[in-house]
């Protein structure tokens, strides 16, 4: 059945980069062979259900500005008949795009009932309405995750909640959202944890909350192999909002966190832009990073504002900024389980259905010229060779004995003496390699 909330727009089809059809893709060619690899591949695209089907509109100040006829204060009738509907218009959204994968929370696919039970029961429900559908359908589930953070109940935290019966209930919460994750084909599992932090120390056993946090962790990533499920398990860092200090700071934060708890080999990063920013780091460096701690996991591709000290989530939109973003997911050797999830949602006056195609048209675009910079920056070589050359000094011999545990300090500071080793500063050539990028921009 279609629904039709998206009116007669077609699905999108490529027209390169000449095309003036704002119903087109310029740059998104599927099937395009980027350095070896399919486009589609390399960028796996997700809608996100919460801000594209739940978002309403409202900001600090006002309330919905959307209509939307599944919302609960505007449907008459059984909030399931509601979920069921928002799930139509969902994949009539996916058919338009041809996104490869979707991604949501517990609470965006089905409705809260009275009892745990009623919930879980609402949401294995409306999972084999996505399942059902996803067999005719192309989209599939790039990663579930549990909403452990809405609800009144987990205003201070789920499983790092000084009452033991919430991190009970985030438990329950989080096996039942990760055996649909499983059955839905889910290649990833998703905790971001948005109230796990405190408001005021004055009131915060830290530590208490840390062993907390660990124990949960290590729990989740327990059944996921007792379930036998095949997907990555991914912490999504964040530095503060909701909490004004959250626990996942960023990825250096989670990567100490995880190998305290011996589980740096279990679980990766899902990396944000927007959280990135907010953090005061680029994204590229969280990618960088995570790649060179080995858990770079899946990127949640948006736009943070530089003015504005908090997660707007705008869709990305700047070519130049994603090029450098596209260059870093490249030399982390791109995604295996993760990819790219449209954690944006579009602006309180966008209020047609046809914006939200617009804004994921033009971000998957976007970024489809991002990556095609970043590969032919990778096959120009000139900025890989001019890193190659500033590092270059330690291939010789003496070098590497200082960095494989074959020499020590006192021998060094012999041989420097004998050497009369004198290094002479040479120029790092930022302004050189930034215009060699603008030839690719
Ligand atoms: C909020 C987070 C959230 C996660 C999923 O800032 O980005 O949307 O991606 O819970
Ligand atoms: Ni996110
Ligand atoms: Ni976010």
């Amino acid at each position: 059945m279609s629904t039709r909330f998206f009116g007669d727009i077609a699905p999108i089809r490529y027209e390169g980069p000449e095309s003036t059809n704002p119903f087109a893709f310029r740059w998104y060619d599927p099937d395009r062979t980027v350095l070896g690899k399919r486009m589609e591949e390399h960028l796996r695209f997700a809608v996100a259900y919460w801000h594209s089907f739940c978002g309403t509109g409202i900001d600090p100040f006002g309330g919905d500005t959307f209509i939307r006829p599944w919302f609960e204060s505007q449907f008459k009738g059984d909030p399931m008949d509601a979920a069921r509907l928002k799930a139509d218009v969902a994949f009539e959204l996916f058919d338009i795009l041809g996104i490869p994968f979707f991604c949501f929370h517990d609470r965006d696919i089905a409705p809260e009932g009275a009892t745990l039970a009623e919930s879980n029961r609402n949401v294995r429900a409306i999972a084999e309405v996505l399942a059902a559908k996803m067999e005719t359908h192309r989209t599939k589930l790039l990663w579930g995750t549990a909403n452990l953070f809405s609800n009144r109940r987990y205003m201070a935290g789920a499983a790092t909640n000084p009452d033991p019966d919430v991190f009970a209930y985030a438990a329950a919460q989080v096996k039942n959202c990760m055996d649909v994750t499983k059955d839905l084909g889910g290649q990833n599992y998703v905790l971001w944890g948005g109230r796990e932090g405190y408001e005021t120390l004055v009131n915060t056993r830290l530590k208490q909350e840390l062993d907390q946090a660990g124990r949960f962790l290590s729990m989740v990533v327990d059944y996921k192999h007792k379930i036998g499920f095949k997907g990555t398990i991914l912490i999504e860092p964040k530095p503060q909002e909701p909490t004004k200090h959250q626990y996942d700071y960023d990825v250096g934060n989670v990567y100490g966190f995880l190998c305290a708890h011996g589980l740096e080999n279990e679980v990766r990063v899902n990396i944000e832009q927007n959280h990135a920013i907010l953090a005061g780091h680029t994204v590229e460096h969280e990618i960088a990073l995570a790649s060179a701690l080995g858990v770079f996991g899946s990127l949640d591709i948006n736009r943070g504002d530089y003015q504005s000290g908090w997660d707007t989530d705008q869709f990305a939109m700047n070519v130049p900024e994603l090029t450098l973003t596209l260059l870093e997911v490249i030399r982390a050797g791109g995604f295996t389980t993760g990819g790219l999830n449209f954690d944006a949602k579009i602006r309180r006056q966008s209020l047609d259905p046809e914006d939200l195609v617009h804004a994921h048209v033009g971000s998957m675009d976007a970024i489809a010229r991002a990556l095609l910079n970043a590969a032919a920056i990778v096959e120009d070589g000139g900025l890989d060779a001019h890193v190659e050359e500033r590092y270059a000094g330690w291939t010789n011999g003496a070098a590497r004995a200082m960095l494989n545990g074959e020499t020590t300090l006192d021998a060094i500071a012999a041989r420097v003496d004998a050497e009369e080793i004198n290094p002479q500063p040479r120029s790092g050539r930022q302004e050189y390699l930034e215009n060699m990028l603008n030839r690719f921009s």
